[in-house]
């Protein structure tokens, strides 16, 4: 049997909050990606997988701290001096946009069974029986897919290793966004007959199909995966050809999204107290919160007092109070809704947005009414 340990989008090296870690004087949430991934090196030097593929965004940024260099050096030695092959792709946070910046990747080059993948380019890495396809955030990730040499002349492994968004051709549209300027979009549908594709960049652990998976990232870095569990997968391949797939949980920052509280049926005595009750109630010591105050009227929010709600929030790591003030003509509104039909929208949507110099803005408006048309007289039809 062969044991991969798939993990992805650790970003090394991200600090938010003020929150100062004691011990070490450093930014809380920097310390904290530190520590979930010493403890998954931990984990693995017990387990002693066959590899470990990391599908990129090890680091936060195209130019870490040589903190978090010197950090992610060190544990990188501790798999190597184990004898465990590590490979890692770069990502679209740690791939620089000129190619004259260099890669931070590039220090580990000379790491005894570390392989980093960042040239922009498709490259096979070969593990005793196993081929890892990997291609790290490049200039066209579906011309790079077509170099991928499947190798099923043997009883060998074909991995695929990559960094992006994955298309649903179905749909059609990209799913598993983050909602970035710079993602990739990948189509999956013809890498078939890959025993495994380890996907990375959507940031909640997914199955996505039957042989391909996100790993997720290993901390919450935002309050979309505020639901998240955090971990990595751990692959079995049998000798059958039958196939395991195993999410490990690793222990994170608890991170609480409060129920809102809504203002709008409360006077200001009880949305005062609600304010306090929710703070008190989550016990926010050690924590990320944030809390929603919606349909807040401006006085009432002018005479909370705010140095009695930063006594109270002030063990948590990070406490976010988010009001959103109530406003008068919001019944008038109401009633007359902002959005008019599709085809209202396109052409005001025309009419008011820049778009490109080579784009012909009457040509697209042409095309954009027609297209409209067929699908109303399709949508009578059925
Ligand atoms: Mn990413």
């Amino acid at each position: 049997m062969k044991k991969i340990f798939h993990l992805a989008d650790t970003h090394i090296g991200y600090s938010a909050y003020r929150r100062i870690d004691e011990a070490t004087g450093l930014n809380q949430r920097e310390v904290d990606t530190y520590e979930t991934f010493k403890q998954f090196v931990d984990y693995a030097l017990k387990e002693n997988p066959d590899a470990i593929l990391h599908a990129g965004d090890l680091f936060d940024s195209v130019r870490p701290t040589n903190r978090a260099i010197s950090f992610v050096l060190g544990q990188l030695i501790r798999l190597s001096d184990a004898g465990i092959p590590f490979v890692v792709i770069s990502g679209n946070h740690e791939t620089p946009r000129l190619k004259e910046t260099g890669s931070v990747f590039s220090l580990f080059e000379h790491i005894p069974k570390v392989y980093v993948v960042y040239e922009n380019k498709y490259e096979l890495i070969e593990i005793d029986d196993t081929r890892v396809h990997a291609i790290p955030h490049c200039d066209d990730i579906e011309e790079e897919k077509k170099k991928m040499r499947l190798n099923n002349d043997n009883n060998g492994f074909n991995v695929a290793l990559l960094h992006a968004s994955v298309l649903d051709t179905e749909y059609p549209a990209p799913i598993f966004m983050m909602g970035e300027f710079n993602e990739q979009i990948v189509n999956i549908d013809d890498l078939t007959n890959f025993d495994y594709l380890a996907l990375g960049h959507f940031h909640s652990y997914t199955k996505v199909r039957e042989d391909a998976y996100y790993a997720g990232s290993t901390e919450r870095f935002s309050f979309n995966e505020v639901n998240d569990d955090k971990g990595f997968l751990e692959v079995r391949f049998g000798e059958d050809g039958g196939k395991e797939v195993i999410f490990h949980e690793l222990r994170t920052r608890e991170m609480v999204d409060l129920e809102p509280i809504v203002c709008s049926s409360l006077d200001e005595h009880e949305i005062k107290s609600a304010i306090k009750n929710r703070i008190q109630e989550c016990n926010p010591q050690n924590k990320v919160v944030r809390l929603k105050v919606q349909d807040i009227p401006m006085h009432v929010y002018h005479s909370l007092d705010f140095d009695d709600m930063k006594r109270l929030t002030r063990s948590a790591v990070h406490f976010e109070i988010k009001y959103e003030f109530h406003r008068d003509n919001e019944s008038f509104s109401a009633e007359h809704p902002a959005f008019h039909s599709l085809h209202t929208e396109f052409l005001r949507f025309i009419r008011k947005y820049t778009i490109g110099a080579h784009i012909d803005k009457a040509k697209l408006k042409e095309l954009g009414v027609k297209y409209m048309q067929e699908w109303e007289m399709d949508s009578e039809e059925e």
